[in-house]
């Protein structure tokens, strides 16, 4: 009946857990847990789940999320109450020592729950790249890039990423870090600030007075303190509103060349954040799921074991269509599944168009202004080139 079978020769594994979108953030907050839903629903109604390895996701352990993070703060995670606390001049809340319960990084029922779920499902898939059962393991839970050792930032409070590297490294001498979210990858890139075994690539909006949060300038490198082997390991790609796919993929390709014939890394952890498409509530890129799923395509040519993550991604109904479909490119797919939705897709009426890869106009009507010039993206891919003179041996 549908065409999708195993692809021969490599696997896939999908790490999800339905447990996840029954998470709320909120009524007016961005992060909607239940783009996950949206995006297994296509998945399975594309019957993609036939080539890959599906597995329920487990929570991560007390012990799995102190790998990184301060014990002190994950004690805290693990007994907020979601109502705020009575103010005592003696005793300051202690949710303002981490960040949260403010808009951005709220306190919700089963908090704890939704954090460790996430965490579980990026270390279920790096545990499958380092046990040689998966080429590709897939985490669209994952991908919380702002959180930090002992803060919760940007709608993120466990730093899944960071975790599921730490397992990389178990294995592989060298990980890269990739990170397409609109949004600066600033808790990964602190994580690995002074190791030289971890090299950190986001690229990003830029608008340090205006947009979250505000780093990630070009020429932030990491620390070039004495000594420091994370010196240099650090790359920013900062952008402006309205970059095209031309434009993202020769980017993306002439960077990524770069940095994998350098840094010669052993494996790839890449953040798929769907929050640089057009039509993001957030962004304001002109990204089609083609632009932003090139780079999935790119990385998966390297035959380097990979592990996809999720991660920002405000307009669920296209977040699920880019997710969707790098799926289908990590299994190989994407040539032969329907470009329409398919008709018994749960919650099909989401998606308002019917095609699974609409163009700018079906999205935004008109494009957004587009303020990068080519000019600027030769003298970033220069600044790059010059930056990897100091890399590898
Ligand atoms: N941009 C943006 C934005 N919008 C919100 C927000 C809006 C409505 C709410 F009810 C709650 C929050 N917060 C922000 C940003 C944080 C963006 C995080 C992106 C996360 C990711 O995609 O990279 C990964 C999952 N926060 C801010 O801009 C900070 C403020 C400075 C302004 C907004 N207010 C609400 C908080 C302080
Ligand atoms: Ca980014
Ligand atoms: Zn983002």
């Amino acid at each position: 009946e549908h065409g999708i079978t195993k692809p021969k020769g490599y696997n896939v594994s999908f790490h999800y857990n339905p447990e996840m979108e029954k998470h709320h953030f909120g009524m007016t907050h961005p992060m909607k847990p239940w783009r996950l839903t949206l995006t297994k629903s296509l998945v399975s109604a594309y019957g993609m789940n036939f080539a890959m390895d599906n597995y329920t996701a487990r929570a991560a352990t007390y012990e799995e999320l102190t790998a990184f993070h301060a014990s002190d703060y994950v004690d805290h995670l693990a007994t907020v109450a979601p109502q705020p606390q009575p103010l005592d001049v003696e005793n300051p809340n202690p949710d303002l020592k981490y960040n949260l319960g403010g808009s951005d990084c709220p306190l919700f029922e089963g908090l704890y729950n939704y954090c460790s779920l996430s965490g579980g499902a990026s270390l279920d898939a790096a545990r499958k790249l380092c046990a040689n059962q998966s080429d590709i393991a897939i985490a669209w839970g994952g991908g919380l890039h702002h959180a930090k050792k002992a803060e919760a930032s940007g709608f993120c409070y466990i730093n899944d990423i960071v975790l599921a590297i730490l397992q990389l490294l178990r294995i592989h001498a060298r990980v890269l870090y990739i990170d397409i979210d609109v949004h600066h990858g600033d808790g990964v890139e602190e994580a690995f600030f002074s190791t030289d075994r971890v090299m950190t690539v986001s690229f990003h909006k830029y608008d340090p007075l205006n947009f979250f949060p505000g780093t990630g300038a070009l020429e932030d490198n990491g620390p070039k303190s004495e000594h420091n082997p994370g010196a240099h390991h650090a790359i920013n790609v900062p952008l402006n509103d309205g970059i095209t796919d031309e434009q993202y993929k020769w980017l993306f390709e002439s960077i990524i060349t770069r940095v994998v014939e350098k840094f010669r890394p052993g494996a790839i952890a890449l953040q798929c954040g769907a929050d640089s498409l057009a039509g993001d509530r957030l962004g304001k890129f002109n990204l089609l799921v083609q632009g932003h799923s090139s780079c999935v395509e790119f990385c998966k040519k390297l035959g380097l074991p990979l592990i996809l993550f999720g991660g920002g991604g405000y307009t669920p109904k296209n977040v699920a269509r880019a997710w969707a479909y790098e799926t289908a490119i990590a299994i190989g797919h994407q040539d032969d599944i329907p470009s329409q939705i398919p008709i018994h897709t749960p919650w099909r009426d989401r998606f308002k168009i019917d095609s699974l890869l609409p163009t700018i106009q079906q999205i935004l009507g008109e494009p957004r202004q587009n303020r990068n010039t080519q000019k600027k993206l030769t003298e970033i891919v220069q600044h790059v080139t010059e930056q990897l003179r100091f890399v590898g041996a």
